[in-house]
Order: C-alpha cells, then structure tokens, then sequence
C-alpha cells in the first residue's frame, strides 16, 4: 500500500442533530491538513426523526469530502455499518466512530496509519488496555455492564479483545470484502460480529490504547438495560450461527424476528446464506 492510502470513514447517526456537526467539520479540517491520500467521511443515518440529514447536507457543502447515506427504515447501528461497509471497494481502508465525537480525529488516524503499514488488517481502538488515555470515562454503571459484556464475549468467542466495543475501528478492504456477507448483527453488538468474522477468515486483529472522551446524549446508557439485554440475544444468537445446530432453529426465525422488533423495539438480526459463513 502507498504511503498515503485512501480513507473511508463511516459514522452512523440516529437523531444527532446536537451532536454530529462539531464533529464532521473537526475531522474534515483534521484530514485535509494531516492526510496526503483521499479522505471520504460517510453519514449513515436510518429512521432519524430529528434534522440530522439537513445538518449533514449543510456541513457538506462546504467540505465536499462529507456525504450522507440515508436509510428510512430502522436498521440499528449495526444495520448502517453493514450498509456503509459495502463502500468497501471505493478505498483502501474503511473503519468508523461514533457521531459524538468521544473518538478524536487523531486517534482515528493513528489507527488507519498503522493500519496501513501493514501491523494488523483491522486495528482497533481499546479504553481498557494501559496507556489509554480517557479525557472522561463512562459512568460507572455502564463501565459495570460493559464489563459483564465482556465477560460474556470472552466466554463465548475467546477473542482476547478487551474492549470489543470501542467504536474506533479500521481495516483494509480486503478484509471487509471478504467478511462482508458474515456481518448480520443489526443492534450494538455488531463490533462482536465484526471481530469473530475477521478472526474466523484468519484476518489479523490488533488491539492498541486509544484516546477517548465519553459525551453526554449517549443512546446507549440513556437505555441501557435494553441495550444490554439486546446486545446479550445478539452475542447468543452469533454463538448459534457459527455452531452445528443453527440450521436446526431455521422454524424459529419469524419468533426472533418478533422478540427483537416487537418486545425489545430493536433492529431485528439481518438474515443472509448460512454458507457465507467464515
Ligand atoms: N444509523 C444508526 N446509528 C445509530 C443507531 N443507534 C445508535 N447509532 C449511532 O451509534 C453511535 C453510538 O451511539 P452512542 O449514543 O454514542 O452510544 P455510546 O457511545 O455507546 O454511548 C452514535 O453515532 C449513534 O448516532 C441506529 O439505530 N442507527
Ligand atoms: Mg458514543
């Protein structure tokens, strides 16, 4: 890969019309002076009921390298990055971060950077290995359950990944090619998804301390019992994929389609060929 490789950078947005455009205009100014390749910042929004798209399309007349991806129906975070991630073929290394701005623009090139020469095929950001630098952590309930999340991926995937879930994520495109059709995770727990699809395709993962500033008007905590028990359903659930039997629980899909869009209100798990499975 050349010495300044071209960048995509997705953000998935529900309703963050007070929160998206510091952010869009702090990482287009941040490429544009420190980044020689091509620099592409993507908005996925889905179902906002607030002016997120407007702020996006005004922000972007003034930095053409910003576009917005707008998807009615309510597809999850997860749901938009798989969307977003099939611009894959359009660069050489695609990742994303949150519309808060809790990733800087620094951070996330560092991780592209390293990327690219060639240290992992997806580097990751994680606030829970030494030498993380977090300007303002999480509440303490939510780095509790975060924690028990954890625990419970670990037990079930043996990732050897501290923090699965920090959105500050890149990789080449090669390997979100190829992973593509193994991503179903619609909700919060698509990073999981993710990361035991490119560990199953024998893609390197790597793990690096990363800055972070936890913003007020997360989603997340403000439901996090739900969060919780959603992302719990969807870690079992891509345990079952990738076992024997789950060809056998086929007769239970329309149910599972019913618990997560009906009793959980969330985006219910994307389906796709069990033989694209890594
Ligand atoms: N497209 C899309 N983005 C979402 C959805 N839910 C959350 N997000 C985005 O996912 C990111 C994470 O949400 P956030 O509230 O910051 O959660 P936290 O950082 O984990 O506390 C933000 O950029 C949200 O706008 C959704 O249903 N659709
Ligand atoms: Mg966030």
């Amino acid at each position: 890969m050349s010495s300044a490789p071209s960048v995509l950078l997705l953000i998935p947005a529900y309703n963050e019309e007070h929160r998206i455009e510091p952010v869009l205009r702090e990482y287009a100014a941040y490429f544009r002076a420190h980044h020689a390749g091509r620099f592409q910042l993507v908005v996925v929004l889905n179902g906002c009921r607030d002016n997120t798209l407007g702020v996006v399309n005004r922000v972007a007349t003034e930095f053409p390298e910003i576009s917005a991806l707008n998807f009615p129906a309510p597809i999850g975070k997860g749901g938009a990055l798989i969307e977003g991630l099939r611009l894959a073929p359009n660069t050489d290394l695609i990742g994303y971060v949150d519309a808060d701005g809790a990733t800087p623009p620094g951070a996330f090139h560092e991780l592209a950077r390293r990327c690219a020469a060639g240290e992992a095929d997806c580097m990751i950001g994680s606030r829970w290995l030494p030498g993380s630098v977090l300007v303002q952590s999480q509440t303490r309930l939510r780095r509790f359950v975060s924690r028990c999340f954890h625990l419970i991926v670990e037990w079930l995937f043996w990732l050897g990944i501290k923090d699965t879930q920090c959105p500050a994520k890149v990789m080449r495109r090669g390997a979100a090619e190829k992973i593509h059709g193994a991503l179903r995770i619609a909700d919060l727990a698509f990073d999981v998804n993710l990361l035991v699809a490119l560990r199953r395709a024998d893609f390197t993962v790597c793990e690096v301390p990363v800055e972070w500033a936890d913003k007020l008007g997360s989603k997340v905590t403000a439901n996090l019992w739900r969060s919780a028990l959603v992302m719990f359903l969807s870690v079992v659930r891509l345990r079952l994929v990738y076992s024997p039997f789950y060809r056998l629980l086929a007769p239970l899909r329309p149910l599972e389609t019913w618990v997560y869009l009906t009793l959980l209100r969330a985006p219910a798990p994307r389906p796709g060929s069990e033989s694209k499975l890594g």
